[in-house]
């Protein structure tokens, strides 16, 4: 049985979940694998508290745990996962589309899930009166002017990012999620609003949907 520790906290406006700890839901989840959900206190994670750096050395979430075997940062929980549990395959055989993959997974991490991303979704976690509206609107232009032509552009053609879904597909499973709560208009790139539609009807996004309450969520293969 697998671990995952991560950060999910219930909002009168839904179940927020850390978008790095929901990538590592997604793969749990669209492998079919059993595994339990222990959420970290945030407040643990910001202080960086030993319990934590125990596990992951820059105190964050989410490390996993396997059969007494620690593995952290979401990109290589990703990758261990693929090799430990290779059914179904999330990455396609063929280097050069693999390498297509990995990249695209990477843009997603470095330039939208630590950058772009988190200005509009911490606000979402403290009170409404205590958010920086301006700078969440800042986080929204950023999507618009800089990742959205870009995927706009990749999914020409195409359902997922490399056609089928693969965990380059990942993170923008965590996108769907905080857009979900944050109500952005995506309509002026189409092929990235009816992109998260799609991601959103997948069976593996009930884990991270801010609709699914934390108990219902705790994987569905361990309940
Ligand atoms: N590259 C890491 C990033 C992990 C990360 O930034 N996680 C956030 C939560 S979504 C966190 O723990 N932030 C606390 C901090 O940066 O101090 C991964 O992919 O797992």
């Amino acid at each position: 049985m697998i671990t995952l520790f991560t950060m999910e906290r219930e909002y009168p406006y839904g179940t927020l979940r850390s978008t790095n700890g929901s990538k590592t839901k997604v793969v749990l989840e669209e492998k079919g694998l059993a595994y339990t959900v222990q959420t970290v206190k945030p407040g643990d994670v910001w202080k960086k508290v030993p319990e934590v750096l125990q596990y992951h050395p820059l105190g964050k979430v989410p490390w996993i745990v396997d059969g007494g075997q620690v593995v952290y940062d979401s990109t290589v929980i990703s990758e261990y996962l693929e090799e430990a549990y290779p059914v179904p395959a999330l990455l396609p055989k063929d280097p050069v589309r693999r390498a297509r993959v990995r990249a695209l997974e990477n843009y997603s991490d470095e330039g939208v899930l630590s950058t772009h991303l988190p200005m509009i979704w911490m606000p979402w976690w403290s009170p409404p009166e205590a958010r920086d509206e301006a700078a969440m609107e800042r986080g929204r232009e950023r999507l618009r002017i800089q990742t959205f032509p870009f995927i706009e552009a990749e999914l020409s053609g195409r359902e997922y990012l490399c056609d089928a879904f693969t965990l380059a597909d990942v993170p923008f499973m965590s996108v769907a999620m905080v857009l979900a709560v944050d109500g952005m208009d995506v309509s002026g790139f189409p092929n990235v609003a009816a992109y998260f539609e799609r991601l959103r009807q997948r069976p593996s996004y009930r884990a991270i949907d801010p609709q699914t309450p934390m108990k219902q969520s705790a994987g569905r293969a361990s309940a």
